[in-house]
């Protein structure tokens, strides 16, 4: 049985990429949270090898980082990518973009699952990665069909921009329309619903995360429980 480090859902974008790919491809697994604290990275380097989540055990073997996470449960898995070879290379290529790239979004728009916040303007480094990003899906969207982005099925390409697609959500940052629906068959996949509600039931509040989520905007609602 795998055993799989992650943060608080309510904020960790990196820890639901690892998390969902394995719920949504059933692969059994147990779960443990490090809650976030004003010293995370002090006390997760005391715990785990790199120092962040999520942070995975197999037995005695030890995997950090989100996509060689993947990577990882890919060489047991062949689900984890598409079957397709050109479906494959596309999907890697556009995982390894999202996981090194959009600086904005992620500053600008850091995940926060269980609030909305009313954005008070969309500047351009945003603009240019909300674009890109309506790019790169109606690209997929359209070359294989949907209703995932890689095809049919659903996959660690999904997995990776999973977070973007509550950031859409708390943030209603702009899509088209194709876009906007992917966005809403992923939210309501079984195992995004299963992550959200365990992030709206957190009671914990971090300071940093929360101040960030409201450096560009106003919170207009908060649905998470007190
Ligand atoms: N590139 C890494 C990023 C991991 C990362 O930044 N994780 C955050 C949680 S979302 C973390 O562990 N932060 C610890 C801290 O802030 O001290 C990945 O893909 O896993």
């Amino acid at each position: 049985m795998y055993k799989l480090y992650i943060a608080n859902k309510n904020y960790s974008s990196w820890s639901l990429r690892a998390w969902l790919l394995m719920r949504e491809l059933s692969f059994p697994f147990e779960e443990e949270i490090f809650p976030f604290t004003e010293n995370s990275w002090e006390e997760y380097k005391k715990r785990c090898p790199g120092g962040l989540v999520p942070w995975l055990k197999d037995g005695d073997k030890e995997v950090w980082d989100s996509f060689a996470i993947a990577e990882y449960l890919a060489e047991s898995h062949a689900r984890v990518w598409p079957e397709d070879t050109s479906a494959r290379a596309w999907a890697r290529s556009v995982a390894a973009e999202m996981h090194s790239g959009f600086p904005a979004l992620r500053m600008q728009c850091p995940m926060s699952c269980g609030v909305r916040i009313a954005l008070t303007e969309i500047s351009a480094p945003l603009q240019k990665d909300i674009s890109r990003i309506n790019e790169l899906w109606l690209e997929g969207l359209n070359r294989f069909g949907g209703p995932f982005l890689a095809g049919e099925k659903f996959t660690a390409l999904d997995a990776f921009f999973a977070p973007v697609v509550f950031r859409i959500r708390t943030y209603d940052l702009p899509m088209e329309d194709k876009c906007s629906e992917y966005a809403e068959h992923l939210l309501s996949i079984g195992s995004m619903r299963e992550w959200e509600e365990a992030a709206l039931k957190e009671t914990w509040r971090e300071p940093e995360h929360e101040s960030d989520m409201i450096k560009y905007g106003v919170l207009v609602e908060d649905l998470r429980i007190t």
